[in-house]
């Protein structure tokens, strides 16, 4: 796929991060793993390139989102649009599976794993004003609390539903980055991932609405997270996963 990918966009570079899986915690992996990824995405967006993070699970995201708030001349302020079946708004105390990757929103935000608070330090990256989950349809009351605390934009499905993925989101006036959980798309069109929720985003609609995003010079990154090869049916999922990584290095170019 990269190699396809490529052959259009001569400046494409491919990086891979490292991920040590001999620490004493899976948490403590995620964070030497994300702390890694923090320094490779701040160091791409330093130089002026475009930085797009492929997954893994979503506890990249604190990696990712870090690094980019990293690379950013102060107050480094951005929008976030967080497509996701899930609301990533987790703590060990309210999780009742204590999986990470129900966790890297609210650790975004300022409420984190004790492993992992290194990584968003110094400061919460994200502000929640400026972040706007989409997609969601699975979720704890105690992340629909934590949402409402900080002031988070939730839109649901059933919002989309009625006014069509575009509507709900719109060109932000300013800079701004997408983190794509590929478990918001329909399990019909993004089989490969390791959680899968029924009622979910069609890929032709999400394409449709990212194009736009994507084309904009003011989006400063793009993250693709839970792609699992493995568990795709018929590369469905990898075609949705080319076509949008299509839409990102030649945005200029007809689907
Ligand atoms: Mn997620």
């Amino acid at each position: 796929m990269f190699e396809r990918l490529a052959a259009g966009s001569p400046s494409l570079i491919w990086h891979d991060v490292p991920v040590a899986v001999s620490l004493s915690s899976p948490a403590l992996v995620v964070a030497q793993a994300c702390d890694a990824l923090a320094g490779a995405v701040a160091g791409i967006t330093a130089e002026g390139r475009f930085p797009i993070v492929i997954g893994g699970d979503h506890s990249i995201a604190m990696g990712t989102w870090s690094g980019l708030r990293r690379a950013l001349a102060p107050p480094g302020l951005f929008d976030l649009l967080w497509i996701d079946a899930h609301m990533d708004c987790h703590d060990p105390s309210t999780s009742p599976s204590g999986a990470l990757h129900g966790m890297p929103l609210a650790c975004l935000l300022g409420r984190c794993h004790p492993d992992l608070a290194g990584v968003a330090c110094p400061g919460p990256p994200l502000t929640p004003g400026r972040v706007t989950l989409i997609g969601v349809r699975s979720f704890e009351p105690e992340e629909t609390a934590f949402a409402r605390r900080t002031g988070l934009r939730v839109v649901h499905m059933e919002e989309i539903a009625a006014q069509g993925l575009a509507a709900v989101m719109p060109l932000p006036a300013g800079p701004f980055g997408i983190t794509l959980d590929l478990d918001a798309v329909d399990p019909g069109d993004a089989p490969a991932v390791g959680t899968p929720e029924p009622g979910g985003i069609r890929a032709a609609e999400l394409l449709d609405a990212l194009r736009p995003l994507l084309a904009s010079p003011r989006c400063l990154a793009l993250e693709i997270a839970e792609y699992s090869p493995p568990h795709d049916v018929a590369g469905r999922t990898a075609a949705l996963m080319e076509a949008l990584l299509r839409a990102a290095v030649q945005p200029g170019e007809p689907p």
